[in-house]
């Protein structure tokens, strides 16, 4: 299908030089001692659930350990902990928590994708590869434009890519440009004239989820949204 070449292109993807180097550079030299022993990816993460969602979870970037280690979307980080619980809780997954591939892992009416595809050091990446990024988001959403009804934005980055991959694209985007907060909502339109609805969220990383800034309850609020 078309997910599957696309995922397969993406996870050779080496198109942003410093980004290379530091997703190998931790997977050979910098790996965490508790996983000493494992193989890591040391890739770009590919999208992962449902190839036929109707609702698309848009993170930032993959975790040095998490997604970088294990080669799934959120799998094996604090991160990752946090959202599948709640999808889990949403009936969205199968199961509370996502370890590694083989887990039984399985998504039912939801895709993950996200801005970025490599882990950037200090979860951050430069304007210059967000922009660089960008084109897997793009068909990423042309794949599930179909089907798609509602997409949710873990923290701003993730909505100002979900929203200029829907410029791109050619749907109708609220001006002035929609403003991201917790709970925040747009209203989308597709070139086929399908209303997406875009909803923001703190996102589930362990600086918001142990101070208390982002709750299950919130989590369970915008998810219920969707
Ligand atoms: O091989 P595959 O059926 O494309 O599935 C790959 C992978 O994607 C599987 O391990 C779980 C996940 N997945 C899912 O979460 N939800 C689906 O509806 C289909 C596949
Ligand atoms: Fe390719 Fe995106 Fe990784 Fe840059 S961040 S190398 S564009 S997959």
């Amino acid at each position: 299908s078309g997910i599957r070449e696309l995922d397969a292109r993406v996870s050779v993807c080496r198109a942003c030089p410093r980004l290379v180097d530091w997703r190998e550079t931790v997977a050979t030299q910098g790996r965490r001692a508790a996983f000493a022993d494992q193989p890591y990816w040391g890739r770009p993460g590919p999208s992962f659930g449902d190839p036929e969602a109707a609702v698309l979870v848009v993170g930032l970037a993959p975790a040095a350990n998490g997604t970088n280690r294990t080669g799934r979307m959120f799998t094996g980080d604090r991160s990752g902990d946090w959202l599948y619980a709640a999808l889990h809780r949403a009936g969205f997954a199968n199961q509370p928590t996502s370890v590694a591939a083989g887990d039984g892992l399985e998504l039912t009416g939801l895709r993950i994708v996200a801005a970025v595809r490599c882990a950037p050091p200090a979860n951050r990446p430069t304007t210059q590869e967000r922009l660089t990024c960008a084109h897997w988001l793009d068909r990423d959403l042309e794949l599930a434009e179909p089907h798609l009804r509602s997409m949710l934005a873990l923290g701003s980055i993730a909505w100002d890519a979900a929203l200029g991959s829907a410029r791109r694209r050619g749907w109708d985007v609220p001006r002035p440009k929609p403003r991201f907060g917790h709970g925040a909502e747009a209203l989308l339109t597709t070139a086929a004239g399908r209303p997406v609805r875009l909803v923001g969220s703190y996102h589930v990383s362990q600086q918001n989820t142990f101070t208390g800034k982002l709750t299950e309850a919130m989590l369970d609020d915008v998810l219920a949204r969707l």
